[in-house]
């Protein structure tokens, strides 16, 4: 009905272009005719529309549907229990091996006849099962000996928002909120219908909706603002998508006028339990809250003399009847530090704060966990918490949205970074205690868990700023579902669906994609060290922006070296976080992983490095190296432009411009400083200012 045109870019990897081959094109079409669909709850009906839109795209042709199982149609979609054929089509080992959300795609056949089965236990597995199968059209596979069994690794794959209220968000480089606009409700819901899809597409399940700073206006989200909540859960709730909040925890005081937020005073409890079931009452599928609480600035029980256990169970408890989860953040640090203060480690805080808590939450409470000790830096060492937590739900908390990785003008693509640590070994349980093994539960029992991404998009027409950073989002989706999956082979798939399948193009984006993150660290902050960005909005270099302010985020470089000792022996005792194999690797200089060395060592500018070079040669190299890889890029990217949509191929060529002109910046202001710092020429003698 009249629906908006949109630039290419608008449709992501569902932008459905017709296939060329017209021998595929013309069985898929007798094939796809008519399609039996049973069910009609609403997210079959989303299913039901993602397939007309996907086939009329790919194959040309509008589907219709039958409510029978007739032996003349091909494709029967449904849920198990609907229907005993198909149940029996389905086989006992596969009901045992389907979990709730995974779905079954089956060729068998009947009466000679070739028939293809799409099923799951739940609707959602069946939306799933079905924006898989459109991406088996769109790659032209052939329909048959088809025996696909997926599950999802974790049960929470979750998006969170950092938007607020009045259309702004935190950290958001693609535009302004699709949510919200002037402390209402958007005026464009199906954007966010259109956004619900992409979500459900890549396995979403989950989605907290406001910025875990939550202002004055956004605390009204519990009150009488509910409104805009119920919204958007009902567009959320068609693609099998939970809907969450972030909360203040000082509401109470600031919402319900009461004088403390104290999580133990009886009036508080009962505040947030009538809040809670006022909430339930208007939105019984509510997901339940996300919390930042005592963490720059945002209150919290330490105020009161009370743990964070005591603080989230109080919010945990009205959740559990009605079945919700209470989220609780672990960015938990001193942000009043002193640069003089060399005992203080920002790195140390999450472990130091939580450890000691571990089996102290109720069991619908989720610590929510950043991958890393200090904060979504381009390296960083994974938290020490995980594999450290043995009987607590964990979160692991991803930031796909790039502040500190070029800010959707540079191209840094995340999904070689989240693989590295989703398979980094942390010991806990022995050998093969991966990370992604916790997040998922199958190293320590959980009931709740799994991964988390703040999301990179607004309001742009093509979502994420640059298009490139599409695939991060993409990809966070697909490792949350199935974190097994090689980098490479996400990349590709999202270059299919996004740019079509010519190898040429698909070799060439993907290289251009897989390599970009490393250029990006080439570039900035070198060895693990991080930061070196200006204050406040983190774009472009600037060495000693905060290295005397109270934040903790110190480099430590004098004339003679760099670096943050975290050893236990003659540091901040950081490295004893980890488990004997990783806490050992990392205390000595030798073994320590290069790329993280200036993390964990403070070392002399002539400090040799593997290579033979020294410390102060290998950041001369490999600033000069980034910038000429960056220009690598974007020479690769031209020879890409007859095959490119016009639109975007001028896109993302100014993006690289951008990118090429700031490495230079980059490269310079970091090489004259090492160079002024340390005294010490550059070998090669090239030019320093
Ligand atoms: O990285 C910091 C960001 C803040 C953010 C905070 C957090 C939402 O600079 O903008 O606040 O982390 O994760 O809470």
């Amino acid at each position: 009905m009249g629906e908006r045109k949109h630039n290419k870019d608008y449709y992501c990897w569902l932008a459905y272009s017709k296939i060329n081959d017209h021998d595929l094109l013309s069985v898929y079409q007798n094939l796809l005719k008519r399609i039996t669909v049973l069910g009609t709850t609403p997210i079959i009906e989303s299913a039901k529309r993602e397939l007309i839109r996907g086939i009329s795209g790919v194959v040309g042709i509008k589907p219709h549907f039958s409510r029978e199982i007739d032996k003349n149609i091909f494709l029967i979609i449904c849920k198990i229990s609907e229907s005993n054929f198909v149940k029996k089509i389905v086989g006992k080992e596969n009901i045992k091996n389907l979990s709730e959300e995974g779905f079954l795609i089956k060729s068998f056949q009947k009466n000679d006849k070739n028939m293809l089965l799409i099923t799951s236990k739940s609707n959602r597995g069946i939306l799933y099962g079905v924006f898989r199968f459109l991406n088996i059209l769109q790659m032209g596979m052939e329909l048959s000996n088809f025996n696909i069994i997926s599950n999802p690794a974790n049960s929470l794959r979750m998006i969170n928002h950092w938007d607020n209220l009045d259309g702004s968000i935190e950290r958001g480089y693609a535009g302004g909120s699709i949510l919200y606009n002037d402390n209402q409700l958007t005026d464009n819901i199906q954007r966010v219908r259109d956004y619900a899809r992409l979500l459900a597409s890549v396995g979403i399940n989950s989605i907290v909706i406001n910025n875990v700073n939550v202002h004055r206006e956004e605390s009204r989200l519990i009150g009488d603002k509910i409104g805009i909540v119920k919204s958007l859960s009902n567009v959320f709730r068609d693609y099998g998508i939970k809907t969450f909040l972030s909360i203040n925890f000082a509401s109470s005081v600031e919402l319900g006028g009461l004088s403390t937020a104290d999580p133990l005073n009886t009036g508080v409890r009962n505040w947030w339990k009538a809040r809670t079931a006022e909430i339930y009452n208007l939105i019984p599928d509510f997901g339940g809250f996300l919390v930042k609480a005592d963490s720059e600035h945002r209150p919290g029980p330490f105020t009161y003399g009370r743990s964070h256990a005591e603080g989230a169970n109080m919010l945990a408890e009205p959740l559990k009847s009605f079945g919700g989860l209470l989220i609780w953040r672990c960015f938990v640090y001193n942000c009043h530090q002193d640069w003089r203060d060399y005992e203080t480690d920002r790195a140390r805080a999450a472990y130091d704060n939580f450890m000691s808590l571990d089996g102290k939450f109720n069991d619908n409470v989720v610590l929510q966990i950043k991958n890393g000790p200090m904060d979504f830096q381009v390296r960083e060492p994974v938290s020490p918490l995980f594999g450290g937590l043995k009987q607590t739900n964990q979160n692991m908390e991803l930031q796909i949205t790039q502040e500190y990785t070029g800010q959707q003008r540079h191209l840094c693509y995340l999904v070689p970074q989240w693989k590295e640590i989703l398979e980094f070994d942390t010991f806990a349980k022995g050998k093969g205690s991966t990370i992604k093994r916790i997040i998922d539960g199958s190293v320590f029992p959980a009931r709740y868990s799994g991964l988390v991404g703040v999301i990179n998009v607004g309001d742009d027409e093509n979502w994420t700023g640059h298009t490139l950073a599409q695939a991060n989002f993409y990809g966070f989706g697909r490792l949350g579902w199935n974190p097994d999956l090689s980098a490479e082979k996400i990349t590709r798939e999202w270059v299919r669906l996004t740019f079509g399948s010519d190898p040429d193009t698909v070799t060439t984006i993907s290289e251009i994609l897989l390599n970009s993150w490393v250029i990006y660290e080439n570039y900035t902050s070198p060895l693990g060290i991080g930061w070196m960005v200006n204050p406040g909005h983190h774009y472009g270099p600037n060495v000693d922006g905060y290295e005397y302010s109270p934040w903790g985020t110190y480099h430590r470089a004098d004339h003679l070296g760099i670096g943050v000792d975290r050893t236990v022996k003659t540091g901040t005792a950081y490295t004893g976080q980890y488990f004997p194999e990783n806490a050992l690797r990392y205390e000595s200089r030798e073994k320590c992983p290069e790329e993280l060395l200036l993390f964990f060592h403070h070392l002399p500018y002539t400090y040799r490095l593997k290579t033979g070079k020294t410390l102060i040669q290998h950041i001369y190299d490999s600033h000069f190296e980034g910038v000429e890889q960056v220009k690598e890029l974007r020479d690769k990217w031209i020879n890409l432009r007859d095959k490119i949509n016009p639109d975007i191929y001028k896109h993302v060529l100014a993006k690289f411009n951008i990118q090429l002109e700031h490495s230079k910046e980059w490269c310079d202001v970091i090489n004259s400083y090492f160079y002024r710092k340390s005294g010490i020429p550059d070998q090669l003698k090239r030019k320093i200012y």
